[in-house]
């Protein structure tokens, strides 16, 4: 399935100044101190029909604003991520293949650079829930990351929200 993706990612980072008046935030803040969606999503498995078959599960917990491992391992093959919230705000776990940083524009994670660099992520879900993933990977270095919005502008992997996840045999 996932053939031999481009080991050759090229990260473009563009560095800008957000400004602290978080005027970036396109959602329009409605009244007084509503923080959030409306209310917490729910799981949204991917790839369940391959759970099945994977070889290898890998247990990620989910809080602000980190994840519980900085380096997670395994071995190239079909894996389960089986992704717990223990935050109280949504998280997300996405993936870029090649490692490195989210590519950025204009002071934002540039999702046409992340969907060019065949990102792929497991949707952002609520706080005390958990959701698994299954994917195969190949061998290489991916880029764990959350890039949920927070009311300041900034998001989770502005605050620190990645890992690294190497899958070698
Ligand atoms: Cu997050």
């Amino acid at each position: 399935m996932s053939a031999s993706r481009s080991a050759l990612v090229l990260t473009t980072i563009v560095v800008v100044a957000a400004g602290c008046g978080a005027d970036n935030d396109d959602e329009g803040a409605s009244s007084s101190g509503t923080v959030g969606p409306d209310e917490p999503r729910t799981c949204e498995p991917v790839n369940a029909e391959l759970e099945t078959i994977a070889d290898q599960t890998v247990e990620i917990g989910a809080s602000e604003f980190a994840f519980s491992d900085a380096v997670y391992e395994a071995a190239p093959g079909t894996i389960t991520f089986e992704v717990t919230n223990n935050g109280g705000e949504e998280h997300e776990l996405a993936f870029l293949p090649g490692g490195g940083d989210v590519p950025y524009t204009d002071g934002k994670p540039d999702e046409a650079a992340l969907e060019a660099a065949g990102a792929f992520e497991l949707e952002a879900f609520g706080p005390g829930r958990s959701c698994n993933a299954t994917y195969e990977f190949a061998a290489g270095a991916y880029t764990l990351f959350c890039i949920v919005r927070t009311t300041d502008g900034e998001n989770h992997y502005d605050k620190g929200m990645r890992a690294t996840l190497t899958v070698a045999e």
